[in-house]
């Protein structure tokens, strides 16, 4: 299958992790939106947030998006958790924005 996230999952394409184990990895976006911009990524192919089967799955992803908004030292300088999907998404494989620091009006 020819997935970016995928070949970063099975390290055909090298990439430093902020945070991995073995269902989930963390990493900066290429094209960061805000000063901290990280991409949380189910290793396993899930197309698309509709298409979450595993309820432990997304508790696992936001768990670590929590802990990654923790780490960035965001929880009081704005933060925006997104995941794009149902084709607004550019990568086809499910993964968890967490951008900021943001204020309110640039929430809007
Ligand atoms: P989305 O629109 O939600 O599918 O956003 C996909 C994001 O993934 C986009 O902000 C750019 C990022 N991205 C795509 N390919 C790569 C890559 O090879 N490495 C990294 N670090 N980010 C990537």
């Amino acid at each position: 299958m020819d997935c970016i996230f995928c070949k970063i999952a099975n390290k055909e394409i090298e990439k430093k992790f902020i945070y991995e184990d073995d269902e989930v990895m963390v990493f900066p976006d290429i094209h960061p939106a805000k000063p901290v911009h990280l991409l949380v990524i189910p290793k396993k192919h899930v197309p698309e947030f509709s298409q979450v089967e595993d309820p432990v799955l997304f508790q696992k992803l936001f768990v670590i998006a929590q802990n990654m908004v923790k780490r960035e030292g965001l929880e009081d300088k704005g933060y925006r958790i997104t995941i794009n999907g149902g084709g607004a998404q550019v990568v086809n494989h499910l993964h968890v924005h967490v951008m900021g620091p943001l204020t309110k009006t640039a929430a809007l």
